[in-house]
């Protein structure tokens, strides 16, 4: 087969992964590939835990600061989280081990809109970036790199490391070469120009990154799979969740508030949104588009089957049976999907313009419509802000979807007063349970509470937060946005005192 490192001189820097990470020191700023589980190192990280692992083994200290697209794999923030080599972790993980170690207060991370990254680091708030360890799936012959399955970070960080190290995973199909689109039209303030996409897919960028040969300091070869964990069978909940948002759209179509293919779709990860997906399938849609972060098995379906005419990401997190369906079918995918950079997937100026409709995974929605999409009981993290913020503040409506109850029905994720709050009441359009759809838009605080009780609270809490709101709207010190602040939390301290929130 061709050899994916076409470029003579770059072919040369060919180590280990061992010889690359041995290149990485102590009180490093890292910035890696991956984003939602693809794209990522699947070598280099491995190798620098095992050598901190050592180095920590002779009682000396060594720790990195460690930024990415999002979320990555057991290889990479499970590896480094378990060697405890993470000072600090920015912007998204979704990793057990780091999580639990960020939770016990042992491991610095800062949550932030997956839009602002990049522009964050460039503008100095993250001091400067040491190296680059970046996958990708071929070097060309003029040294420009073709990513892999995630784009991500992964141009800034090439921009702005001292030195990269480079990954070229041949398990990665070479035909997404072709699939991205690098927008390097990116500047700094007050110099910034309209970035200039009107149509989800829209080309405005090359096929390539690039990046200067001389920071490059070594080159890996790998053969190893993304991390591709399999969605669960979809359940009854979440498909009554996804039948009442499809409901909702196909509701505006009628009433002329949307067009009949609708608007650019972004959906989050994770079993509901790819219900809603499903259920789109079937729900006699046809061109639709996406202008989303992630694809996801649902819409590769909708894609195979014409429901979505094309899409626009930054990575994927696809089961390993999706996977297997996207590589035989690289041609076919590669005429519907761009790749883009995760500050244009997920930019503000484009999710406004494109108006894109927001539908997001939520932890808990307060009765005025505030979301809390990140943290347990007002302190305990659970992933982070991802990209649901870009789009829900940016775009044309933004839906919120969770079951209305979690952990075996203890919990009610319709509260008083959300304990964390992500998504204030005035980015949120619409919530969605298994219950049912409140529609948001255009209530006063006092009506957004009485939609949210009737239509999607579970009917165990449905009296309880009655109660609560009947009495706050007497009591209140504002009548505005009833409040009883001494029981405005106390379900949280309930449960956490009790084990439930039921009164
Ligand atoms: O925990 O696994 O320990 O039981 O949260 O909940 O119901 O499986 O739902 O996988 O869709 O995740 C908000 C976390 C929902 C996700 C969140 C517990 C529940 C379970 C997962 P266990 P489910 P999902 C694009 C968009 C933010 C980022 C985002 C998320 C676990 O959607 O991370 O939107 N969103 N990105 O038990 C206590 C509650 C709870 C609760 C759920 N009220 N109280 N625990 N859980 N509700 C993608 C990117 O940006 C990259």
């Amino acid at each position: 087969s061709v050899d994916r490192i076409a470029n003579a001189r770059l072919r040369d820097r060919v180590v280990s992964a061992e010889a690359a990470a041995a290149l990485i020191q102590p009180g490093e700023t890292v910035a890696m590939s991956g984003f939602t589980g693809s794209g990522y190192p699947k070598a280099v990280p491995v190798e620098l835990a095992r050598r901190i692992e050592a180095v920590h083994a002779q009682g000396q200290p060594f720790q990195i600061s460690l930024m990415t697209g999002a979320s990555t794999a057991p290889e990479l923030d499970g590896a480094l989280a378990k060697a405890d080599g993470i000072a600090m972790r920015m912007p998204f993980q979704s990793d057990p081990d780091a999580r639990k170690r960020i939770n016990e207060g042992k491991l610095d991370y800062i949550d932030i809109h997956l839009s602002h990254v990049a522009q964050h680091v460039w503008f100095g708030f993250y001091g400067e970036i040491d190296t680059a360890v970046i996958e990708v799936s071929a070097i060309r012959e003029d040294g420009s790199l073709v990513p892999s399955t995630s784009v991500g970070n992964n141009k800034t960080w090439l921009d702005l490391a001292r030195k990269v190290i480079i990954e070229v995973n041949e398990w990665q199909p070479a035909g997404v070469d072709g699939m991205h689109d690098i927008y390097y039209g990116t500047a700094l303030p007050p110099h910034r120009r309209p970035i200039p996409l009107v149509n989800a897919n829209d080309r405005i960028g090359e096929t390539a990154l690039r990046c200067d040969p001389d920071k490059i300091v070594a080159v890996v070869r790998t053969n190893g799979p993304d991390r591709n964990s399999p969605f669960s069978p979809i359940d009854a909940t979440s498909e009554q969740i996804a039948a009442h948002l499809i409901d909702f759209l196909k509701h505006e179509v009628a009433k002329g508030r949307l067009p009949a293919n609708l608007l650019p779709l972004q959906s989050g990860v994770g079993n509901i949104p790819n219900a809603v997906l499903a259920g789109l399938g079937k729900s006699g849609f046809r061109d639709l588009a996406a202008f989303t972060e992630v694809i996801q098995d649902g819409m590769l379906d909708l894609l195979r089957d014409g429901v979505l005419g094309y899409a626009s990401c930054t990575g994927f997190a696809l089961s390993p049976q999706a996977n297997d369906t996207f590589k035989e079918n690289i041609d076919f995918y590669r005429e519907r999907i761009i790749m883009r950079t995760q500050e244009i997937s997920n930019h503000p100026e484009l999710v406004r313009r494109l108006g894109c409709i927001g539908m997001n995974g939520m932890i808990e929605v307060d009765l005025y419509g505030n979301v809390n999409s990140t943290h347990v009981m007002g302190s305990r993290i659970m992933n982070g802000i991802g990209g649901s913020g870009d789009f829900a503040r940016n775009g044309f409506l933004s839906a919120f979807l969770s079951p209305s109850t979690a952990k075996n029905g203890s919990i009610s994720a319709i509260v008083p007063m959300v304990s964390h709050v992500d998504h204030t009441e005035h980015d949120v359009s619409v919530i969605v349970t298994e219950q049912g759809l409140a529609d948001l838009r255009g209530l006063t605080p006092r009506r957004r509470a009485q939609l949210v009780i009737d239509n999607c609270a579970h009917p165990e809490f449905r009296a309880q937060l009655q109660d609560y709101f009947d009495r706050a709207s007497r009591e209140s010190y504002g009548k505005h946005t009833p409040h009883l602040l001494p029981e405005a939390l106390s379900w949280h301290q309930r449960w956490l005192d009790t084990g439930t929130m039921k009164a």
